[in-house]
């Protein structure tokens, strides 16, 4: 791991984003972790908490109410042995403020290897619904695989690629006869859910004639992109520069080139989610070092 020099120097008193006192007794909570469960909503994230604390430590999950580590409800921390589950909220903007906090969190605390892994749900690109796509490198929406953003006025442009290594150690424990695909590929990340994923069913309409919609995820899907979501590039720029192995997992629950509006119930869209969390349990269950 490699982050910013000047945190040695900090002495940093609280953080702000999760409302935490770093006080020994909050950084002690964080001692001992090796991975890093990333997901949008906080209700996924507490789900998934339950659920990898009654498979990997026999938990009731019916007896058990994770507690959140962070002072707010912005975003939810669980802790399970030695996997932290926690929500990031949507969008590039909002991970990127989540990575920064939590990284520095799990610094105070002693760790330096560890692992962080996205699960989260996308539009699926030539892709059958409720299949899971791994992804290997991110591209911004203008087709280049690198994260553009801005330091003040400054453009800053940084590499995408997941841990390939990372991405193997995960296809490779999965058992074969998985109920649903999962295919290694590449994922875009907008800004936008609506019109930056030329959407024509948002309140505004896009400014695109709908054939260039369609010709853009050929192009897309020519360069291996298999999906598109709002946070693979900020993830992956980040992890690349700190040298943390990362990568990401997403369900697909609508297929992109048939449709912009979601056609099946909650449940079926609940379903194919979960089927990311399956891919991500799977790995986690196959360590014996959960604990
Ligand atoms: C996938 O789903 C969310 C939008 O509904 C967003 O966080 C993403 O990347
Ligand atoms: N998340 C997205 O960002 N886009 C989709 O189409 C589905 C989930």
């Amino acid at each position: 791991m490699q982050l910013n020099p000047l945190l040695n120097n900090l002495q940093e008193k609280s953080l702000g984003l999760f409302h935490l006192i770093l006080d020994q007794q909050t950084i002690d909570k964080f001692k001992n972790i090796k991975y890093v469960i990333l997901q949008g909503s906080t209700i996924r994230t507490t789900a998934f908490a339950k659920k990898l604390a009654a498979l990997a430590l026999g938990i009731n999950p019916d007896l058990f109410e994770p507690v959140n580590l962070a002072n707010t409800i912005n975003f939810v921390i669980h802790r399970v042995g030695n996997v932290l589950a926690v929500s990031h909220g949507m969008g590039s903007i909002s991970v990127d403020a989540l990575l920064h906090s939590i990284t520095k969190l799990l610094h105070y605390a002693g760790n330096d290897e560890f692992e962080y892994i996205r699960v989260g749900t996308s539009g699926g690109i030539g892709v059958a619904l409720g299949s899971v796509i791994i992804t290997q490198n991110a591209y911004m929406p203008n087709l280049l695989p690198h994260y553009t953003s801005y330091e003040l006025d400054k453009q800053i442009e940084l590499p995408t690629n997941f841990d390939t290594e990372l991405i193997e150690r995960i296809l490779n424990i999965q058992p074969d006869n998985l109920p649903f695909k999962i295919l290694r590929g590449n994922s875009i990340a907008a800004d936008d859910f609506y019109l930056g994923q030329c959407r024509y069913d948002g309140a505004m309409p896009p400014r695109k004639d709908k054939s260039i919609q369609a010709e853009f995820f050929r192009k897309a899907h020519q360069l291996g992109i298999y999906n598109i979501e709002m946070e693979s590039t900020a993830l992956a720029a980040f992890c690349n520069q700190a040298k943390i192995p990362a990568t990401m997992i997403a369900a697909i629950i609508i297929n992109r080139l048939e449709t912009d509006s979601f056609s099946v119930s909650s449940a079926q869209l609940d379903q194919y989610a979960d089927n990311a969390q399956q891919v991500v349990l799977n790995y986690l269950l196959s360590k014996n070092n959960l604990e």
